[in-house]
């Protein structure tokens, strides 16, 4: 009897898989029943792939096989966000070529992976690092300049002093680069930008059209922020006399009668103006003023938003006027409030609103309630907006004048129609989402197509100068200055090619860029690999490489493109869902307006795998030791036992550690599988039974284990697409026990049904599936030649 030597068998099967092309080349223009799947794809990192990588590769290689089976046409690509920080860092330190390490790292990942069994379709394999992939984000980049999508402003951005970069908002943690961990500060550069708030109300009502988990929606929702409030307007008074209005943005005009300060942001236009002493104040307000201005220079906008002492100097000499009651109030110069928001200034209700209560409270304000909840015993406190908000009809509006006793549904109303009626107010709707902001100045990226002649005006690269190239002569020394600065080849390419004087944009694009369009790129690169192939071989010698819509070449093919997208089914990790889904939904809808998509949505369906935990319950990070190496597990019990015993950990949704002992018990349940199936296989053929395997044959098989069969498949079949994968390998595991468990007698199976229960593990444990499937075709040439 064959003993499992799971090394055996795995390279065996994984070399006829690769040699017989299985899996490759799936996407054709006429398509039925499709099934596009689709993984995050992963940035190749030196550390190679990790547990977490197996689990959310093999749910989707599950899913991927079982409906091959039944009969839908699957295609499930690969590719690498080979783009990045990491590569750069290393360069830094070690002078390697980000180019090199990326290659290296592709090469440790594809042999993985491949060792795991994932059925891939080879051919679509994309890196954003490729010129004939960022050639395409290049492209994408200049539709969106020639569209006044793509522009350039001066912003105030978060810099690292370290890594010498700008840093998005969430690469910015508790005020330190993510990274590094050095203190981040905030620095005015010129910046391209992509126009995403365009789209800000189809980002938000399209979300309709999709199958995701709730939580995630509510993030998209929560980070375009849309809120609905007003524009008041107070009058500005200095030494007794108006000069002009304040504006507020309010989303509680229901409680004005509760404000008693003002504040506006240390970059409002009010503060330069007391500043330059356009509008006058003591000397000594001035200098106060200033000092605090300088001191928040520092901080990054997440600071702002999240410290807990919040700072501030009062504005002697102006005041202004609240519109509804004629109150004077003090006017403070305070970073709470933030310039890109809304006026840039607020009233401050301190009875209603947290943030203005700790600062009335440090500074000694006055606090106004003007709301009581209904089934409140008659003492008044401190009541949060949060809590009116969600039940308006339960508070009742008090301190303010006419409106009291009325609840906040009547109050809300009638308080705005008095603002609209005396021209102080009226309704407005803020949005929170900002402009994209694409430029890095790093080198690991793509380029950004931009060259700027004598004057400076802005030009695009030419389309046939794309791939815009990253050149290589570069040092990778940071010294604020982006690394493209350093390559005497890129000046001299912009002067041959556009003009003497001319100079290039040195920034690269943000790496957010090359992964919001990737699924779109898969289906044609496998239809380009595909040809390509052709042609070496010289089958096709004439076949044409490039895609075109008959007008220009493109980076998808039009009916390919229209036949696969959108994406049937993702799966992402829930730490990546905000931004970068975002971002691809934003490209998908511009694309679409451009007329090369016919889809509003990229991914249909999503769902996202929870976290591998170290044995310890910790996350699994290298400085804590608890990482386990999946090549270590595969050496010592084979790519199934690796496989099963993941999607055996627990749904795929949660967090689980890493359990030795059960990855020993998942490698005997294969062990025993094996042991029974080729123990029943050797049986039947000694006993010379006709064996009618792959026709239907119960007749052998004992009717217990009979009913159990077809009890695991239904409910195995009915598991899978639910990625309920624990259970059905419960359900499995239950039905070997049955079979031959460790103190029962082994019960009898005919090679057709033993056929039936290795297609069930085929998704999980393919390879030793393969193995069985091969024993039993053998079993029934033999029997066949014998009868
Ligand atoms: C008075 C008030 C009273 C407010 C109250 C809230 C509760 P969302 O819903 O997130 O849009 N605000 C306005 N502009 C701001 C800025 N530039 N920086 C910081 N805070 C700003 O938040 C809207 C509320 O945030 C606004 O409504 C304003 O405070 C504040 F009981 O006005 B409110």
């Amino acid at each position: 009897m064959p003993e499992y030597h799971p090394s055996n068998i795995e390279t065996k099967w994984q070399k006829i898989w690769e040699k017989t092309g299985l899996f490759q080349g799936t996407v054709g223009k006429t398509v039925e029943n499709k099934l596009y799947l689709l993984f995050a794809f992963a940035y190749p990192s030196g550390s190679g792939l990790h547990v977490g990588h197996v689990e959310s590769k093999t749910a989707l290689d599950i899913l991927a096989r079982y409906n091959r089976m039944r009969g839908r046409q699957v295609f499930f690509p690969v590719g690498w966000d080979a783009f990045g920080l990491p590569a750069e860092n290393y360069a830094v330190r070690t002078g390697v070529h980000p180019a090199e390490t990326t290659r290296k790292a592709i090469d440790t990942f594809r042999r993985q992976i491949k060792r795991l069994g994932i059925s891939y379709d080879w051919k679509s394999e994309v890196a954003t690092s490729h010129p004939e992939y960022y050639k395409w984000t290049q492209w994408i980049f200049l539709k969106l300049f020639e569209k006044g999508m793509a522009y350039k402003k001066p912003g105030m951005v978060n810099w690292c002093p370290s890594c010498q970069t700008v840093l998005a908002n969430e690469q910015v943690v508790d005020g330190v680069c993510e990274r590094c961990g050095t203190e981040v500060v905030q620095k005015s550069l010129e910046q391209w930008y992509f126009k995403i708030t365009d789209y800000k109300d189809e980002l938000i009502t399209d979300l309709e059209q999709v199958d995701w988990p709730k939580a995630t929606e509510e993030q998209q929702l929560n980070w375009i922020g849309k809120s609905e409030g007003a524009n008041v307007q107070f009058v500005l008074v200095a030494d007794g006399k108006s000069i002009g209005n304040l504006e507020v943005y309010t989303t509680a005009h229901d409680t004005i009668f509760g404000c008693t300060f003002m504040v506006i942001a240390p970059e409002h236009g009010l503060v330069e103006k007391i500043l330059s002493g356009v509008v006058k104040v003591p000397e000594k307000t001035k200098k106060e003023v200033k000092r605090y201005v300088e001191y928040v220079a520092g901080k990054t906008e997440l600071e702002r938003q999240t410290q807990k002492k919040k700072t501030g100097v009062m504005v002697d000499g102006v005041v202004v006027i609240n519109p509804v009651n004629g109150e004077k109030l003090p006017i403070y110069v305070a970073d709470y409030v933030l310039a890109g928001y809304g006026a840039g200034a607020i009233m401050a209700v301190p009875g209603h609103d947290e943030r203005d209560f700790e600062f009335a409270s440090e500074h000694g304000l006055k606090v106004v309630f003007t709301a009581k909840s209904k089934s409140g015993n008659g003492d008044i406190d401190f009541i949060s907006y949060g809590q009116i908000k969600q039940s308006r009809q339960d508070f009742v509006v008090i301190n303010s004048g006419e409106f009291d006793g009325m609840d906040y549904v009547e109050g809300r109303k009638a308080i705005l129609d008095r603002l609209k009626r005396e021209e102080r107010g009226e309704e407005k709707t803020q949005y929170k989402l900002r402009d994209w902001l694409i430029s890095r100045q790093r080198y690991w990226g793509a380029p950004i197509p931009i060259v700027y002649d004598k004057e400076g005006k802005v030009h695009p690269v030419k389309e046939e100068h794309l791939p815009w190239r990253l050149p290589t002569d570069v040092e990778f020394k940071p010294t604020g200055e982006s690394p493209l600065h350093g390559s005497a080849e890129l000046k001299d390419r912009v002067e041959k090619l556009y003009g003497v004087g001319w100079s290039p944009e040195y920034d690269t694009m943000d790496t957010f860029v090359d992964s919001s369009w990737y699924f779109l790129r898969y289906p044609t690169k496998t239809l380009e690999s595909t040809k390509q192939e052709a042609q070496n071989s010289k089958q096709a010698p004439n076949s044409k490489l490039e895609i075109t819509n008959g007008k220009e070449s493109l980076p998808f093919d039009p009916e390919l493109t229209r036949a696969w997208l959108p994406v049937d089914f993702y799966m992402i990790g829930p730490e990546h869902i905000v931004l970068h889904l975002l971002y691809a939904r934003f490209l998908t809808k511009f694309l679409r307006d451009c007329g090369y998509l016919q889809f509003d949505e990229p991914f249909t369906a999503m769902r996202h795998q929870g976290m591998i935990l170290g044995p310890d319950h910790k996350k699994m990070s290298k400085s804590k030791g608890n990482v386990i190496d999946p090549d270590e597990v595969i050496e010592k019990f084979g790519a199934d036992t690796l496989r099963v015993y993941e999607m055996f950990m627990g749904p795929i949704e949660a967090d689980k550690p890493w359990a030795a002992r059960s990855v020993v018990g998942v490698y005997r349940f294969l062990s025993r599988i094996y042991t029974l199936a080729n123990e029943a296989i050797e049986q039947n053929k000694s006993e010379n039974r006709n064996s009618k395997f792959e026709k239907g044959d119960g007749g052998r098989t004992d009717q217990k284990l009979l009913v159990a069969l077809h009890k695991t498949i239904q409910a195995v079949s009915e598991d899978i697409p639910k990625l309920k994968f624990n259970t059905a390998i419960a359900r499995m595991m239950e039905f070997v026990n049955l079979w031959g468990g460790k103190n029962t007698k082994v019960l009898s199976i005919g090679d057709a049904d033993l056929g039936l229960f290795v297609k069930v593990l085929a998704p999980f444990a393919p390879f030793m599936s393969e193995e069985l499937w091969q024993n039993l075709k053998s079993n029934k040439q033999k029997t066949e030649n014998n009868g």
